[in-house]
């Protein structure tokens, strides 16, 4: 036991005062004839939770961590699976991801680094055994070992390609082994700093050709978990070749790959991107793609991935809204992407921040919940656009018509009239549930 301090936390309601304590997310409530576990299926991200020690560009490691005088590698790798476990038993958390890297230590040759893996996985299919906590998806970090400094599968150098391929094989192995739903591609270090030394078209070519050794690598062995693209628009290159999901998609669909994937949005990434969290989810949702979440909020004030735990509920209620019209994300999940701030080092602080990023979920879940039951912003949306559903409109939807049709029916019409968007009106209906929802729990 590490955080022997910590009960398991449950479910107090929103008059709790207590820190340890869920305020709004009660796993077992139903909504929709669904808990609200299956709605949200919560991950937590090893890298962050398990490994980030609080060093900056500016200062060194302070998580005050109860691993961290654990000096020999593979014992403190052992350690912090068992610790992964604790954490997500008393936070109720069924889900974690992890990249190939962040579980066991690299050794001197990629065979000796995947016989540190293989012994790391096997402690972690012990924990699996009682089925309380399970894999939502496996990565391979293809991007800190300074090899792939020119990225991995687009780096100008094929051993390195070899070597991400090889990497890539293994972690397919590896998340076969522990039963993972699904496989994450986030682009680490595909893309590029200037286009003066960079041979865009063969570098995406290859990226195409890496993508499809691995969709037939995985048929080969058998793991049908749900591949998945992160999109990302930079860091820590300064241009990520998968920038976005619209971006990200025409290059799936070019290299024949779209059949295969779907897409992780992560929400700090979408504002990266200069999109709302909820544009990335409603692009890949419209196409189909909606697979998968990695939470965050970004802050509007800095440039860059901060990764912070969400606590925003507006963001968390859109992003619900598009979560609930995707029919969920299973078999994806909401996996917390985050990490806690440099100020907050104690052990408990981590604790606070799954508690405070579970429960913005779960009011984001209600409220989003309320607004497609009530149906009152939908309607607003079909009665806008309901030109479409008869006359020009219908003909112009069904394709029977063209551009000579249309100037002749236009073209001795007098004025056009336009009706309101109504945006500051729905907006403050948004306020209006937000709040709403505020009142009904204020005292319970
Ligand atoms: C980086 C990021 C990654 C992916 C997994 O910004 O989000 O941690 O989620 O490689
Ligand atoms: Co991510």
């Amino acid at each position: 036991m590490f955080f022997d301090d910590i009960k398991d936390i449950s479910y107090e309601g929103p008059s709790s005062k207590n820190p340890l304590a869920f305020k709004y997310y009660n796993p077992v409530e139903i909504i929709d004839e669904k808990p609200l576990s299956q709605h949200l299926r919560f991950s937590i991200a090893f890298w962050h939770t398990l490994n980030y020690n609080g060093a900056d560009p500016f200062g060194s490691n302070n998580m005050i961590r109860p691993w961290n005088d654990i000096d020999d590698p593979m014992t403190l790798a052992f350690k912090k699976i068992d610790a992964l476990f604790e954490l997500a038993e008393k936070l109720n958390i069924e889900y974690f991801c992890f990249h190939d890297r962040d579980i066991a230590p690299e050794g001197d040759t990629l065979r000796e680094t995947n016989k540190n893996l293989d012994k790391v996985v096997a402690h972690i299919k012990d924990h699996l055994k009682d089925g309380k906590v399970k894999v939502l998806w496996v990565t391979a970090n293809l991007f800190s070992n300074p090899r792939y400094v020119h990225g991995a599968a687009t780096s100008p150098n094929p051993y390195v390609f070899a070597y991400a391929a090889a990497q890539v094989k293994k972690a397919l192995e590896i998340a076969k082994e522990v039963g993972a739903s699904g496989y994450v591609f986030w682009g680490g270090r595909e893309g590029y700093e200037t286009l003066i030394n960079t041979d865009l078209a063969l570098e995406l070519d290859n990226l195409a050709r890496f993508l499809h050794m691995a969709v037939d690598y995985a048929k080969k062995i058998g793991f049908t978990g749900q591949f998945l693209v992160e999109p990302k628009p930079k860091e820590p290159t300064k241009h990520q070749y998968d920038f976005d999901v619209a971006n990200a998609l025409s290059f799936l669909n070019k290299y024949g790959l779209s059949d295969y994937f779907k897409f992780n949005i992560e929400a700090n990434h979408a504002t990266l991107a200069g999109h709302t969290f909820q544009h990335e989810l409603r692009y890949a949702r419209i196409n189909g793609k909606l697979g998968s979440i990695d939470a965050n909020e970004g802050d509007l004030l800095l440039g860059w991935d901060v990764d912070r735990f969400p606590t925003n509920i507006y963001d968390t209620t859109l992003a619900m809204y598009e979560v609930i019209k995707n029919g969920g994300l299973y078999p994806g999940g909401l996996n917390f992407d985050a990490k806690v701030r440099r100020g907050s080092f104690t052990p408990e602080d981590l604790f606070r921040a799954f508690i405070a990023g579970m429960d913005t979920f779960a009011v984001g879940l209600k409220i989003a919940h309320r607004i497609v039951e009530d149906g009152e912003l939908d309607e607003i949306i079909e009665e806008r656009y309901k030109g479409y559903k008869k006359g020009i409109g219908e003909k112009i939807v069904n394709g029977e018509i063209g551009f000579e049709e249309l100037e002749e029916y236009i073209i001795d019409k007098p004025q056009i009239v336009n009706t309101s968007g109504l945006q500051e009106y729905m907006e403050s209906l948004l306020n209006q549930y937000i709040l709403n929802f505020y009142l009904e729990n204020k005292e319970r």
